[in-house]
């Protein structure tokens, strides 16, 4: 008998054909005590996301823009392969592992406005699975076609089970027209076993352009059907949460403006990763990393300025 964690209870790529099945975890973990009152919690429980304007200051907003482009350049003078381009037009993508190479963005990472609601929503502490920047310049940013992260950090990295969220800060104000982060809510509710199987080395592929991994059509159009997709905009500094199985994407940004976002994953500690559900070799610690290592040591203190409770 395969001891529990070994066992794969979100299987997905494994030859079959594409299917829907309950979430098996629950979305809030825990006692639930922490800085979100309870109107903020029932909505993420039921929506799988909440959006937070205004949390970051634009003093802070425009240090993270400044440390971020200095970063740009410099990664991309020493071609780090945390770093992603645009396949059309060669422009930076994505550049991750930022929570390590930066101490802008380590300090970022354990800020208690973002660590402090993690923790209340894992039950517990947290460390950093994913930190990254996704740029999507003016003009020649590509869309990210629907998908569950959690879906590729199962089967690719070998996250056991849904007890991660993503923190998305936007540095630029996010409009209906950069190509805003999209969400089907109530979508991690369900779980998408997705067709096909992964190729050898597929982050090299799929962090450009995600095929393998992505839900059917009919399977969206469903789920579409059942919650609606919404779109949160709103001025830079404003973070968006959402659970690591709720389906997301983003169109391609064909307005003058850039949408830029930091996004920073945190796993519980208690989630921490195991062999991939693939089969195949872990992914590289810069996409996935095995420092489960808790971000910070007690939790934050409660309250987030100007949240009705
Ligand atoms: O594979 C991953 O981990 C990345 N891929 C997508 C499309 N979203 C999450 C993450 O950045
Ligand atoms: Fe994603």
């Amino acid at each position: 008998m395969e001891p529990l964690e070994r066992a794969d209870l979100y299987p997905s790529r494994v030859g079959g054909a594409p299917s829907l099945s309950p979430r098996l975890d629950p979305v809030v973990h825990g006692d639930g005590c922490g800085p979100l009152g309870a109107r903020d919690l029932d909505h993420y429980k039921k929506n799988g996301f909440l959006f937070i304007k205004g949390l970051f200051s634009a003093a802070e907003v425009g240090a993270f823009s400044a440390e971020l482009e200095k970063l740009r350049a410099a990664e991309i003078t020493r071609r780090s392969p945390a770093i992603v381009l645009e396949p059309e037009n060669g422009k930076v993508r994505s550049l991750f592992d930022i929570h390590r190479t930066s101490r802008v963005f380590a300090g970022l990472a354990r800020d208690g406005r973002l660590a402090g609601i993690a923790m209340q929503l894992l039950g517990g502490p947290v460390y950093i699975h994913q930190s990254r920047a996704n740029l999507k310049p003016g003009f020649d940013g590509r869309e990210f076609y629907w998908h569950s992260d959690f879906e590729t950090w199962h089967v690719e990295d070998g996250m056991p089970r849904m007890r991660a969220l993503s923190c998305a800060l936007s540095l630029t104000e996010n409009t209906p027209f950069n190509g805003p982060l999209m969400l089907i809510p109530g979508s991690h509710l369900h779980y998408v076993s997705c067709a096909g199987q992964t190729p050898e080395g597929h982050y090299q592929v799929s962090l450009r352009r995600q095929e393998v991994g992505t839900p059917d059509q009919e399977t969206l159009r469903r789920l579409a059907a059942e919650g609606g997709i919404a779109a949160p905009t709103g001025p830079a500094g404003s973070v968006l949460l959402f659970e690591c199985n709720l389906q997301h994407g983003s169109t391609g940004n064909i307005s003058p403006w850039p949408r830029s976002n930091v996004f920073l994953v945190y796993n519980s500690v208690q989630n921490r990763l195991v062999a991939p559900f693939c089969g195949l070799q872990p992914r590289p610690e810069f996409i996935a990393s095995r420092d489960f290592t808790p971000i910070v040591s007690a939790r934050p203190a409660a309250g987030l300025p100007g949240r009705r409770n």
